[in-house]
């Protein structure tokens, strides 16, 4: 199993560059923002440190992507972690995808804009199997009117499943993604205004 809790820094991951947005890290008593989390998850302290993409001021369509190293996932491979999105009205949208080429089409697993307020969420994300891959994280604002707000990330665990790989993706031949990355499509709207993605949604 490799994972971060962000107490020293960013592990296995890093920030993808020539993006609008960036994650930044930081303890948790540094953000003074009204809808910051006023503790990180791991140790539940204002000192805790933690990740997170400020929206507030953005454009519609900013974006940030956060990458992890590259992974030989086999059955069960999973990813978890902590979540947070705090705004007034909408901070924008977290999403969770995998890419096998490195400037290749991505896969998008799961995804989340349903503002929780002070409180850390936990998620699991299965992840496909059979290839050398890495996950993005994306914060995107969608730009539907909200004034933004704090998304952050803490204490991303790989499952025994996921083999950490010091190989190198192969080059895309695919249509680079870097550029818009699709929101994904809105199987079914929830009153809340979250959204469960397409795939999810059980048909009968
Ligand atoms: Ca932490």
């Amino acid at each position: 199993m490799f994972s971060c809790n962000f107490e020293q820094d960013f592990c296995v991951f890093s920030n993808i560059y020539g993006v609008p947005l960036q994650f930044q890290r930081t303890r948790a008593f540094h953000l003074v923002d009204d809808y910051a989390p006023e503790r990180d998850h791991t140790l539940n302290t204002q000192s805790g440190a933690l990740i997170y993409v400020n929206t507030i001021g953005s454009v519609k369509d900013s974006y940030a992507q956060l990458r992890s190293t590259r992974y030989m996932p086999s059955a069960n491979c999973k990813v978890r972690f902590y979540y947070y999105i705090n705004s007034a009205t909408t901070a924008g949208q977290l999403t969770v995808m995998t890419r096998t080429e490195s400037v290749g089409y991505t896969t998008i697993l799961w995804s989340s804009s349903k503002v929780l307020g002070e409180h850390w969420e936990r998620q699991e994300v299965s992840l496909p199997t059979g290839q050398l891959s890495e996950i993005l994280f994306e914060v995107k604002n969608l730009g539907d009117g909200g004034g933004g707000g704090i998304i952050a990330l803490d204490d991303i665990s790989f499952s025994n499943e996921c083999q950490k790989s010091d190989s190198y993706l192969p080059y895309g031949t695919s249509t680079p993604t870097l550029q818009p990355v699709t929101t994904p499509s809105c199987g079914f709207q929830c009153k809340d205004g979250s959204c469960i993605v397409k795939e999810k949604v059980k048909t009968k």
